[in-house]
This record gives structure tokens, sequence and C-alpha cells, in this order.
């Protein structure tokens, strides 16, 4: 089948969870038209077509070279009849009819903006867009009822829009250690999420806070909200006690899905860096007010773990949440376990495994390790 030297077959294993995907992405822009596809889905409330769009997107981030030919693809995993048609039409005609009216649609272009607000999801925006309310303008004004994240996402969309840079996140970071070095001596922060993936930008800053005695961490959070309140750096949170008892919440158990730590969804009033590229001048995206705002503000998400969950943790809030969805899928179908962000349980065993690191999460899972910067699937 090889046609001369240039030509070459790809292969890869049908899990996003058993394959290495670096942040170098030799096919962006096949994969930009069908994570488009994949949000045009998810925000019709097709989650189902959304993941398969998803997966076929990241078999394509796993290729060592451009595509440049359908034929390459035979016997891919992932690749279904529609993602392999969007495919084709790009790699013969330079664009996909179906992806470029998507990316024009007035519904596709106002679950964007709606949903591009802090705390609004796919159902409230869609609610939204039936009740005539299509754009941000309709929305200060029309004012339904908005609740506190709402109000908070509104107030600073431009920012919370605008990509955090990784010196921002460092920042940040340097923030978060010193209230949680103040309110527990010996509690350890990790930054987790894409920036430990080795994203140079995000949409927001995660980290993981734990103590190396089971058990002191309880708590933490009210105690970190209430240090980083008095020096005026919040500008929104919440806050969520820890409802995670093994057993009954295990993950042997359906509502295993969702996190039971205690955690803390917040925006962040960063001071802006005046340093920053002295004699640089703003860019034309940053309106005169932007540029005179001495801060921004930035989304941050905090998550305390105990110490004997946090290899779970770290590996169910490293990302990417596709890399995420495929160990979870993994575990499940391949080793009949079932595997959370606090723990993981063998079904035929029926009991749990430990793990004080992820390198044992993943030889648990008959997994070869995967390090951080090579789960961006
Ligand atoms: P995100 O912060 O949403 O994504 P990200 O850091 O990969 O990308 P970005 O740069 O755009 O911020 O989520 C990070 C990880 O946290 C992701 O793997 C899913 C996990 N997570 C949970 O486990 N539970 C939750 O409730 C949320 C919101 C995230
Ligand atoms: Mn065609
Ligand atoms: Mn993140
Ligand atoms: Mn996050």
């Amino acid at each position: 089948q090889r046609r001369g030297a240039e030509f070459v077959m790809f292969s890869v294993p049908s899990y996003a969870c058993q394959r290495r995907t670096s942040l170098d992405n030799r096919n962006a822009v096949l994969t930009d038209a069908l994570s488009l596809l994949a949000d045009n889905a998810e925000l019709s409330g097709d989650e189902g077509r959304g993941v398969a769009f998803r997966r076929a997107a990241a078999v394509l981030k796993a290729l060592p070279k451009p595509v440049t030919d359908t034929t390459q693809l035979r016997g891919l995993p992932c690749l279904g009849e529609h993602s392999l048609r969007v495919i084709k039409d790009i790699l013969e005609d330079g664009a996909s009819d179906e992806v470029e009216s998507t990316r024009r649609s007035e519904r596709y272009k106002a679950l964007k903006v709606l949903t591009g607000v802090f705390g609004v999801g796919v159902k409230t925006a869609d609610r939204w867009i039936r009740e005539g309310i299509r754009d941000l303008q309709r929305l200060r004004d029309s004012g339904p009822a908005l609740n506190r994240a709402q109000q908070a996402g509104l107030q600073h969309y431009d920012d919370l829009n605008q990509p955090v840079t990784r010196a921002e996140a460092d920042a940040i970071a340097e923030i978060v250690e010193r209230a949680v070095a103040s309110v527990l001596p010996g509690a350890q922060t990790t930054l987790t999420g894409g920036f430990r993936r080795g994203k140079l930008t995000g949409h927001d800053v995660d980290f993981l806070i734990t103590h190396p005695e089971e058990g002191r961490e309880e708590g933490l959070v009210p105690k970190v909200v209430s240090w980083l309140e008095s020096e005026g750096v919040l500008l929104y949170q919440k806050t969520a006690r820890n409802s995670y008892l093994e057993g009954r919440d295990g993950p042997g158990r359906p509502s295993s899905s969702m996190d039971r730590f205690e955690t803390c969804f917040s925006i962040f009033k960063l001071p802006r860096e005046e340093k920053r590229g002295a004699g640089q001048t703003h860019g034309a995206a940053c309106g005169p007010e932007a540029g005179h705002k001495p801060w921004r503000a930035v989304r941050v998400d905090l998550v305390v773990s105990p110490v004997s969950q946090f290899a779970f943790a770290l590996l169910g809030w490293t990302g990417s949440k596709l890399f995420e969805r495929e160990l979870r899928r993994w575990a499940r179908h391949e080793k009949a376990m079932s595997l959370s962000s606090h723990a993981l349980y063998d079904n035929k065993q029926r009991r749990y495994l430990r793990a004080a690191s992820e390198e044992e999460i993943f030889a648990h899972l008959g997994l070869e390790f995967i390090p951080p910067s090579e789960r961006n699937a």
C-alpha cells in the first residue's frame, strides 16, 4: 500500500490513556474543526456525539506528522464515518461546509457567548436563547434573574475570557502558597490542570492542597478563603465541604463521578504586573478601561485532598478532560475497576487498591506511565 517515501501509515492504540499526546499538535487545522463540532454537539445537549468528535480529534493529536491523505488513516481507532468525512473535505477542499456553516450559525455563536459567562451552562444558555436573549447586551438589559456566580461572570466577562498566562499562574501560585502556609503550616500546594501539563495559557488556574498528616487538611478551605478575603484577593468564591465517605461514596457506587473534595471555585483580583515589558503599550484588544485598571480577574480552583487520596486527586485534576474520561473508561471496560479522583476499586477482588503516586495508579491499571506533559489528549 506504500505510495513512495512521503507516504506514512499511522497506528495508535485506541484509548487516549494508552498513548502520549504532547502539546505539539501536527494536525491543528483538523483537530480545531473536529473540536468545533464537539463543542456544537455538547452545546446542543448531545454529549455522546461530542465525545465521539473529541475522541477523533484526540487520535489526530497523537499523530507524529500532518495527515495529507485519508488513506493514511485506515485502521485508526475512533474515526467514525462523520469525522472521516469532515477530515476528507478539509484535506481535499481546504474546508468543511458543515464546520463553516456551524461556525457562522446564530445559534452556535449565541451559545458560545452565553456559556462563556462563568456560571452559565448549556441548559441555561439554551433557555435564554429561546427567550430571545442572544448576546451580553440583551442579558444585561433584560436581566433574567442571575445567580451570584453569573453576576460575577458577567461583570468580569472580558477578563475571564482572556487567557491566563503562565506568569499570571505563577503569581497566583505565590498568593495561594502564602495563604495556605499562614493558615496551615506544613500543608503542600501543587499546581494542577493545564499548567501542570505544560500549557502556556489556561482558562483558569487549578491547585491541589494536602497535608502530610491525614486529617490535618480538614476545614482548610474556609480558612484559606478567610485569609484571601482579609487580603482583598477574592472577587467571588463558592466553597463546598468534603462529602466523601469510602464505602458509601466509593468508586464502586454510581455517584462516584462527582468529586466530593473540599473545593473553592473562585475569582481572584490579580494586581497587574507593571514592570512586564516596559515601554510596551497595551494591545488593541485592551480597551481604555482595561488598560488603566490596575488588576485583572482570574478564575482559580482550589481543591483540598486528604493525603491518602492525593495521588488519585492529582491524577484526576491534571486532565486533560478527555484523558481522564479515557482512564475511567479503560479501568471499567478493560480492567473491571472503578477509578475516581478519590480512589481505585477492583470490582473482581472487591477491594480498594491503594496508591501513593500517579505511577502506582498507572501500574494498577496495567498502563504504561504517561507523564503530565503527554496527557494533552
Ligand atoms: P479545567 O481547569 O476545566 O481544565 P484544564 O486545566 O485542563 O484546561 P484550562 O487550561 O482550560 O483550564 O479542569 C482541570 C481538571 O480538573 C480536569 O481534568 C477535570 C478536573 N475536574 C474535576 O475532576 N472535577 C471538577 O468538578 C472540575 C471542574 C474539574
Ligand atoms: Mn468534497
Ligand atoms: Mn484549568
Ligand atoms: Mn479548573
